[in-house]
C-alpha cells in the first residue's frame, strides 16, 4: 500500500511549474528561468504536507516542448501521468489552449483528478468569463486564480489556496480510514507485532502496516512491542501477562500459531487491514467459500488502484495462481480495473474478492460490491483472500468474530 500522493506540476513551458514546485518544499528544488524549457526531466520532492500526508510533487517539463529532444521530454512529462494520485494544470495569461486541453483530457483519460491553477495573476488576472467556461467544462475541478511571485512574498502560509483545492479535490479519497484495532483493544493495552525481519525488509525501515498499526495503538492508547519471531518466546517470558492481542506478519503466521498458546488472541496484519475498508462482515462471511469453489466457477478480481503495482501482481498472478493450486479446480479469472464499469450480471461469479481499496474511499468500495453482495455472491479481499490460502484465516479472524 502506498501512503505518499504523487502530485504532478503539468503544464506548457514557462507557466511557473517549477516556481510553483520551489515555492511548495520551499526549497530550490527546480531551476526557475524565463527561457521556455528549462525544466527537462521530472523532478520530484517528498514532503508532509498538513492535512493531506505525504506529498510527492513532481515538477516537469512543459507540455509543449518542441525540436531536439523536446518530443522525448514531452514523452517524459505523459508517462508520469501513470504516476499520479492528483495533478495541477498550470496556465497563465488566461491561455488556456490546446495544450491545457489536452492535459486535462489526458488526465481525465487516467481518472487523475485536478486543479486548475491560473498563475501569474500579478501580471494578469483570471478572467470572469474563462473561469466561468472552465467550471462549466471541468466541474469537478476547483480553480484557483494564483500567482507564486506575490505569494513566495507572503511568508505565512504561501500556497493555502492550492493546498486548500487539492484537499477538497483528495478529501474524500483520503478520507480517514476506520481504526483498524477499534474493539479490540483498549487505553492501557500491550499489543505484540510481530515482523519477520527478511531479505526483503525496507532497509532501515518498517512497512506501511506495522507503522500504521503502530500508530493506530499510540491513538488509543495502548502500547505495542515489536520483536521478530525468533525472539517471541523469549518476549511473553518477560511479559507479566499475556499481551491483548498479537499481530504477525502472514509469513509467520504458522511459526507465531505453535508458539502461542490456544487462547491468545492472534491475527495477522492483512487481516487488519482488510477492516480499513469495505463490508469487513461480508468478507468474513464470504471467504470460506473459496473451499466450495467448482471447476468451471468464474471469479470476478476487483483492482480498485490503477497506480498499485503491486496489487496488480498480487490480484493478477499470484492470488489465481495460488486459487487454482490451493483449490485443484479450473477457475476463471476476469478482472475490473480502477473504477471501471462493473459487468451487469452479478450473479454470473461464483466469487468476487477485492484488493485493499487503498486509492478509493470505503464508500466507493462498499458501492461496487453491493450490487453482489444482494445477489448473494461471496465477497473477499485480497488480504482475506491470501490468509484462507495460507490457512490462517480461522484463527486471525477469530479476535474480530467475538466483537
Ligand atoms: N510575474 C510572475 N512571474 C512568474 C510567476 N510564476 C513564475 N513566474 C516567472 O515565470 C518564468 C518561468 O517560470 P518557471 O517556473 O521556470 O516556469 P516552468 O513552467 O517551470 O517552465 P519550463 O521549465 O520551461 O517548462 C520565470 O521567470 C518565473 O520567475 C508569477 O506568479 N508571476
Ligand atoms: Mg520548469
Amino acid at each position: 500500500m502506498h501512503d505518499e500522493i504523487f502530485i504532478g506540476l503539468l503544464g506548457r513551458r514557462n507557466q511557473g511549474k517549477s516556481a510553483l514546485m520551489n515555492l511548495l518544499t520551499g526549497q530550490q528544488v527546480s531551476i526557475v528561468s524565463d527561457t521556455p524549457g528549462t525544466t527537462t526531466d521530472p523532478v520530484k520532492k517528498s514532503m508532509e504536507v498538513f492535512g493531506l500526508g505525504r506529498c510527492v510533487w513532481i515538477d516537469t517539463a512543459g507540455w509543449d516542448d518542441e525540436g531536439g529532444v523536446g518530443f522525448q521530454r514531452v514523452e517524459r512529462s505523459r508517462r508520469t501521468l501513470n504516476l499520479l494520485q492528483a495533478a495541477v494544470v498550470l496556465f497563465s495569461h488566461n491561455g488556456f489552449g490546446e495544450a491545457e486541453q489536452e492535459i486535462c483530457g489526458a488526465l481525465a483519460q487516467k481518472r487523475v483528478p485536478f486543479v486548475l491553477l491560473h498563475n501569474k495573476r500579478d501580471e494578469e488576472p483570471l478572467s470572469d468569463a474563462l473561469k466561468a467556461d472552465l467550471a462549466r467544462r471541468y466541474p469537478d475541478c476547483p480553480i484557483v486564480d494564483f500567482s507564486t511571485v506575490q505569494a513566495a512574498a507572503d511568508t505565512d502560509d504561501p500556497a493555502a489556496p492550492l493546498i486548500a483545492a487539492l484537499k477538497t479535490l483528495l478529501g474524500a479519497a483520503h478520507a480517514a480510514p476506520r481504526p483498524v484495532l477499534e474493539g479490540l483493544i483498549q487505553a492501557g493495552d500491550l499489543v505484540l507485532l510481530v515482523t519477520p525481519i527478511d531479505a526483503e525488509a525496507p532497509k532501515d525501515r518498517l512497512i506501511l502496516p506495522q507503522v500504521q498499526i503502530s500508530r493506530q495503538c499510540l491513538d488509543l492508547h495502548a502500547g505495542c512491542l515489536l520483536c521478530q519471531p525468533e525472539e517471541l518466546p523469549q518476549m511473553l517470558q518477560r511479559l507479566n501477562a499475556p499481551p491483548r492481542l498479537v499481530i504477525t506478519d502472514s509469513q509467520a503466521f504458522k511459526e507465531v500459531h505453535a508458539m502461542l498458546p490456544a487462547e491468545q488472541p492472534l491475527t495477522s496484519f492483512s487481516i487488519c487491514l482488510a477492516r480499513q475498508k469495505g463490508p469487513f462482515d461480508a468478507y468474513l462471511q464470504g471467504t470460506p467459500h473459496i473451499a466450495r469453489l467448482q471447476d468451471g466457477d468464474r471469479l470476478l478480481l476487483l483492482e480498485s488502484c490503477t497506480h498499485q503495482i503491486n496489487c496488480h501482481d498480487i490480484g493478477r498472478v499470484k492470488l489465481p495462481n495460488l486459487l487454482r493450486q490451493r483449490t485443484g479446480k479450473q477457475l476463471q479469472f476476469e478482472f475490473v480495473s480502477g473504477l471501471n464499469p462493473l459487468p451487469d450480471a452479478p450473479d454470473r461469479y461464483a466469487m468476487v474478492i477485492q484488493c485493499g481499496g487503498c486509492m478509493v474511499t470505503g464508500k466507493q468500495l462498499e458501492q461496487r460490491l453491493t450490487p453482489f453482495i444482494d445477489a448473494g455472491v461471496p465477497v473477499s479481499n485480497y488480504g482475506m483472500a491470501l490468509a484462507y490460502l495460507q490457512g490462517i484465516f480461522d484463527r486471525a479472524v477469530a479476535p474480530f468474530r467475538k466483537g
